[in-house]
């Protein structure tokens, strides 16, 4: 049988599962990362406001887009990105009082598709649209892309992806039958169904720069009816809807479109600063 594809051994993958814990296993207090699209920013842009972001507090960086991506952009910002990391990481190392390790805050992919992946990422979403209803988006892609993530041998986290009103580009492109605010049911079935089919965490999706986030019933709908750490993301703007999410159950706080309407680092790791610490409970 000619094996086309190396799969790792046993001594090789060690490393491997410890990205996808530090997502997935719940701390006793929310978490928050960036959203970063490669689309509406430079790498260097990009880069100065991860590194905001990281001094802020957050603890993730995802990069993607639900459109106009492609390896170029998506690969050109991951790189820029973990080299700015290494590069604080590098400068703290000569100053004793740091003590926070930029190296452990992991850049992950949150691709829009097959066509828009980077191996230098620290790992992939790899996440099915569960509400979609367009076979594309429920494992067509994922078929697509898995190649290239066995190669690149990046770690992937199996992630059940919802769509809720308004839904945005996202829920456009990627056809999403979206839930309602008052959908908890529906919501609850999702998110059991989530668990059952294996994935490890669970997104709740308003969709980037949505008018409403994902309402807190929602969230704590999907809380309670599974065993998984919840994402929430998606017109999260202030303190006020962080802290929310939060009180109804999210274990990551998603931000993006904020995020791009400052020119100045330093006003946003301030502003992100904020947010994070009226995230703790
Ligand atoms: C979108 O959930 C993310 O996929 C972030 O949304 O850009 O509105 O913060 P915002």
């Amino acid at each position: 049988m000619i094996q086309l594809y190396r799969i790792p051994p046993d001594n090789d993958t060690g490393a491997m599962g410890l990205i996808r814990d530090y997502v997935c296993n719940t701390t006793n207090q929310a978490r928050h990362a960036i959203l970063i699209d490669p689309a509406d920013q430079t790498p260097e842009i990009a880069a100065n406001r991860a590194m905001a972001a990281a001094h802020a507090g957050s603890s993730m960086i995802l990069v993607g887009g639900s459109s106009d991506t492609d390896m170029e952009n998506v690969h050109g910002t991951i790189v820029a990105i973990k080299e700015a990391l290494e590069l604080v990481d590098w400068a703290a190392s000569q100053d004793s009082e740091e003590s926070r390790s930029f190296g452990q805050i992991p850049v992950i992919l949150f691709p829009q598709g097959a066509a828009a992946l980077s191996p230098s990422a620290d790992a992939i979403t790899f996440m099915m649209l569960m509400n979609s209803t367009d076979p594309r988006f429920l494992i067509g892609e994922q078929v697509k892309g898995a190649p290239f993530v066995r190669k690149a041998g990046i770690e992937a986290i199996p992630m059940g992806y919802l769509i809720c009103s308004p839904g945005g580009k996202a829920g456009k492109v990627g056809k999403a039958d979206l839930v309602m605010p008052d959908e908890t049911e529906r919501v609850a079935s999702y998110a059991m169904t989530a668990e059952f089919l294996g994935f490890q965490i669970f997104y709740l999706e308003a969709g980037s720069g949505a008018s409403e986030p994902v309402s807190p019933s929602l969230i704590l709908a999907a809380k309670n009816a599974c065993n998984l750490p919840i994402i929430v993301g998606g017109g999260i703007r202030d303190q006020e809807s962080a802290k929310a999410a939060c009180e109804a159950g999210a274990d990551w706080i998603i931000t993006g479109n904020i995020t791009e309407e400052y020119d100045d680092a330093s006003e946003l790791q301030r502003d992100l600063a904020e947010m994070i610490s009226s995230m703790r409970l």
